[in-house]
Parts: C-alpha cells; structure tokens; sequence
C-alpha cells in the first residue's frame, strides 16, 4: 500500500558533454526535473523527460512542472493507492502531458520496489539481468567528424548505431558510414523531418540495409507512415507517434510500422509500457527502448525497462558519460567493453542518487504535502 506523505520537484541544469543535435534544434544544458516520493519511511524517485523546447513534442520542463505542482501531485497526496500500477488510472483524466505525469508514476514503482525490496526489474517482471546497448549519434558538423564518432562508439562496443537525420543529412552520411562499416547494424532517426512527398528519398536509403527508419513523417501521424512503409523494404520504426497502447495497436493494425521505440516518458509510465510490451509481444512487433539525453534517475528507469521480455533490439540507453562529466547518480551507468549495460539487483532503480552533485545543479525546489521547512 502507498500511503503518499510528501512529493519533491526539483529542477536541475546539467551541461551536455557535447551539444546534440537533431532535426528540430540542439541542446547544450539539459533542465531536467528530479521527483521524490514519499511514502512512510520509504523514498522513490523519478525524472521528467519533457525538453526544453515543445519540439520533440508539445511538453517542456515548464509546462511539466506546472502540470505535476499544480494537478498530478495535489491528486495523488490526497488517495491511497493500493499499487503503483494504480497511479495511472489515477492520473489519466489528465489529457497529454505524459511526461510529467510519468515522472510520478515511474517514481512510485521505484519506491514500491524499495518497500519490497526487490529491484524494479523484477517488481515489473523483466527477464533480462543484461541488456544490449546502442548510441544515438546527433547530427555532426561533417562527414570526418561523424566518422569519428562512430569509430569510437563502435570499439567501446556499443552494438547499433543510430544517426539523427534531416533534409540534407541523410544519404551522405549513411553512404560513409556503410563504406567503411558495411556490415554494422546502422538506422537513422529523422524525429519527423519528412513527408510522404520524399519518397524518392526513402527509396534511396532503402538500398543501404538500414535496420530500420524511426519517426521518418509527422509526429502525430500513423496513416502516412502506413503508406511508406508499404513502399520500402526498410523496416519502419515509430517514437513521437506512439503516446500509449491504443497508439500501438492502431498503428500495427495499419501497417505504419514494424518496430516500435518505447519511451517511459512519453508513454506516461510503466503501466502503460507494460501494456504495450504484452501486445507487441503477441504481435511480433520488436521493440526497443528510447532515450531522452536522460539523468542518471531517467537512464536507470530505461535500464528497468529495457528488461521486458519484448525488448529484444539494442536500444539507446548507453553510458553516462556519453553525455555527463558528473551524473546524478553513483555510481554513473556503465556499459561493459560488450556493449551491454549489467542490470542491478540493488532494490528500486538500483543506484544511489548523489545529492551533493544534485544540489549543486538545483535551480529550483519545491515540497508538497509537508512544511517547505521540514524538507522530504
Ligand atoms: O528521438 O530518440 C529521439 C534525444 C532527444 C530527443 C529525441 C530523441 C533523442 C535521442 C537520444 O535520440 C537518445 C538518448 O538519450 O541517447
Ligand atoms: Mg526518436
């Protein structure tokens, strides 16, 4: 049973190591929202995967801070929830706003896991205790620079490697990658930069063996995509379309993709990504888990995740590093020289946060459900 006694928010700002670029902008400091939970003596955290800008979708970290302090954590302090699988039901009246309400819902599994004292992975039913990593490599300033990285990421062992596409950085880029790297396990995201009308285009990545294509059309579209996918051999891969199970299944119905990527945040939480691992597994539909340049809380959640049974492609959760000179947890993810990230089996997300590294990126807090002196 989980008794809600006090809800934390915290902002923090964190430098990216290297700016990342995407089809719709770049990020140099991520201002990601931290959530602590409170239940009894126990304590369970979660983290906002809203950007900065509603480019990637319509959320930002404002508009998520705005709908957790002023709807989700109100509702929730005032219920006893039986089961963290009982949050989302909760919050669903709520239209949209995913990533904010997922920021509680995963925090709530994390603290249920603590209360059992069992790893979330095993509290969600996953199966895996390792799971394979791929990069997402952003768009690069030239071909050499590209080159480079996927040198580096290909012999720390990351297994795929995914590059951001957009008009004009699409064929060039794969054709170099695939002379030197002809066998590598290669796919490219354009985050919604095309239309129906580049088929021509498609057509022509179509001969580079791609594992597949993710998010090439309008983020809210599945009926566009269906007429791609029917043209190419490529398999198709849907991200920003796919908000939850209905998504899913509409989309499969369809034929708008054959891959799905599942993001905890833009799925509103493990309930739901549960749903959706159970329904692409009896559809055959791989999927894989996605990435959001998250903190170490974030990127420990994907790490849960990535254990469903469904899971079974390589999928951006990779090292801290990558991203962070200091993370917000201890120790930092590590990926092994196998490109594979070892699953914990600490209880809860499995890592400790490390508040003295935390504080110092604060630039915002705020307590509810207990006096602002009392602290969490
Ligand atoms: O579309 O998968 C995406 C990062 C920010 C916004 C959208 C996406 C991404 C990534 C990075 O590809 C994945 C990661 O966190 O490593
Ligand atoms: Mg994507």
């Amino acid at each position: 049973m989980i008794r809600l006694r006090s809800v934390q928010l915290r902002e923090i700002n964190l430098p990216l190591v290297h700016p990342f670029e995407t089809s719709f902008g770049r990020t140099t400091v991520r201002r990601v929202i931290l959530l602590t939970a409170r239940a009894g003596d126990q304590l369970g955290y979660g983290e906002c995967t809203a950007a900065e800008d509603p480019l990637y979708n319509s959320e930002t970290t404002d508009t998520a801070w705005h709908i957790l302090s002023d709807f989700a954590i109100p509702w929730l302090l005032s219920t006893t929830l039986e089961r963290a699988a009982d949050c989302a039901s909760i919050l669903r009246p709520i239209r949209g706003n995913k990533m904010a309400t997922a920021a509680l819902e995963t925090a709530l599994w994390d603290l249920e896991a603590r209360q059992f004292g069992s790893p979330l992975r095993r509290l969600i039913g996953g199966v895996r205790t390792e799971i394979p990593c791929g990069v997402s490599i952003g768009i690069q300033r030239s071909i050499p620079d590209l080159l480079a990285r996927v040198r580096s990421e290909l012999s720390a062992g990351y297994r795929r490697i995914k590059i951001k596409i957009k008009p004009g950085w699409e064929i060039e880029p794969i054709k170099a990658i695939r002379s030197e790297f002809p066998e590598t396990p290669l796919m490219a995201d354009a985050n919604s930069a095309f239309e129906l009308n580049d088929l021509p285009l498609f057509e022509r990545l179509d001969n580079f063996g791609l594992m597949m294509i993710e998010q090439p059309l309008a983020h809210d579209d599945i009926v566009d995509h269906a007429k791609l996918q029917r043209e190419i051999r490529t398999p198709v891969c849907l991200d920003e379309s796919i908000t939850g199970l209905d998504d899913a299944r509409k989309a499969i119905e369809l034929g708008s993709c054959r891959i799905i990527n599942v993001k905890l945040g833009r799925v509103g939480g493990y309930s739901e990504a549960l749903k959706i691992n159970e329904y692409c597994s009896k559809n055959a539909i791989p999927l894989w888990c996605g990435g959001m340049l998250e903190s170490g809380v974030g990127r420990a959640h994907n790490i849960a995740l990535s254990t469903l049974s469904g899971f079974t492609l390589p999928g951006d959760v990779s090292a801290s590093k990558r991203y962070y000179e200091e993370d917000t947890v201890r120790p930092p993810v590590a990926v092994t020289p196998d490109g594979t990230i070892r699953v914990t089996e600490s209880p809860g997300i499995g890592y400790s946060l490390d508040w003295e590294r935390i504080e110092r990126a604060t630039v915002r807090k705020r307590e509810f459900g207990t006096s602002e002196r009392a602290g969490i």
